[in-house]
């Protein structure tokens, strides 16, 4: 009976934990954040299922940043709808300030594993009510366990108030990155997401991310909504910046175009024929990962 009684506390356990704390192993789990959950949380928000988090995180479904945070004067998003969800009905938002409380960085956290020739791939958007001297920065990054230690760091993105084109502004929407690991890359880490305040605690940045993703059989080219295939909807995207040119800054920041999502697939600058074979030579190509 005793016996029985263990072994479904052990099988409760278990669930338990695959419900709410990150797996050990594996794909990132819960990397559209569309899960929602309270379980490692006293705060009286919407943290996270299956990350771990220090200071100010939340699940939104739109965001704007906090009025108290400074000017966001230069923002290129709408300012009267927000940011909206790349994917699903909601993403996560981190900010280095919970204000008017004085935390200066905030992060999320779990463990991965990849494996060669395995692309993870999302979405980010960073956005700073600082100005010039106080470079606030963010970052997502791979960085190895314990027992892997023959590993470096991996810096999938990174963002900065002067990357972003300096005082009180932000990207033009969402940003696509793809880190496509080699064999000797293949191994553990921890799925590190990271934004925060340089010199001083004052004046907040944000970071939201989405729709992370680790593909198993990614195609070699032609992605673009982060769903580890090529099919109409890459289409739809490249198309919609038919003949832009992404390596004008006007263009390449604008919300109105798809730019940050790498419509320019062949790198040239311009939305031509090039992307449009690239995409052909693609179609159908690796597996849709939802
Ligand atoms: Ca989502
Ligand atoms: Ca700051
Ligand atoms: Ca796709
Ligand atoms: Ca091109």
């Amino acid at each position: 009976m005793s016996c029985k009684w263990v072994k479904c506390v052990g099988v409760f356990v278990l669930l338990l934990s695959t419900l709410c704390i990150s797996s050990a192993f594996g794909d990132p789990n819960n990397g559209g954040f569309e899960d929602p959950c309270d379980y490692n949380s006293t705060m009286d928000s919407n943290t996270p299922t299956s990350w771990y988090f220090e200071n100010y995180v939340e699940v939104v479904g739109n965001f704007f940043p906090h009025p108290a945070s400074g000017y966001y004067t230069g923002w290129k998003f709408n300012e009267a709808t927000g940011l909206y969800p790349f994917e699903g009905e909601s993403f996560i938002v981190l900010s280095t300030g919970d204000w008017p409380e004085s935390s200066s960085y905030s992060k999320i956290w779990q463990t991965i594993t990849v494996g060669e020739g395995e692309t993870l791939t999302g979405v980010y958007f960073f956005g700073t009510c600082d100005y010039w001297d106080y470079n606030d920065f963010s970052y997502i990054k791979l960085i190895p366990l314990r027992d892997d230690l023959e590993h470096e760091e991996i810096i999938i993105a990174q963002e900065s108030l002067k990357s972003v084109g300096g005082d009180y502004t932000s990207l033009g929407g969402w940003k696509r990155f793809a880190y496509t690991f080699d064999a000797s890359e293949a191994g553990k880490y921890q799925l590190t997401i990271f934004v925060s305040d340089y010199r001083d605690n004052a004046w907040d940045s944000y970071l939201a991310v989405d729709a992370i993703k680790l593909c198993h059989n990614p195609p070699e080219n032609g992605e673009l909504n982060c769903d580890c295939t090529v099919n109409f909807e890459d289409f739809a995207i490249m198309v919609s910046d038919w003949l832009y040119d992404c390596n004008d800054p006007i263009f390449y920041n604008d919300p109105n175009t798809n730019c940050l999502l790498g419509t320019d697939l062949s790198g040239n600058g311009l939305v031509e024929l090039n992307d449009l074979r690239i995409i052909a030579e693609n179609w159908l190509l690796g597996i849709k990962e939802e």
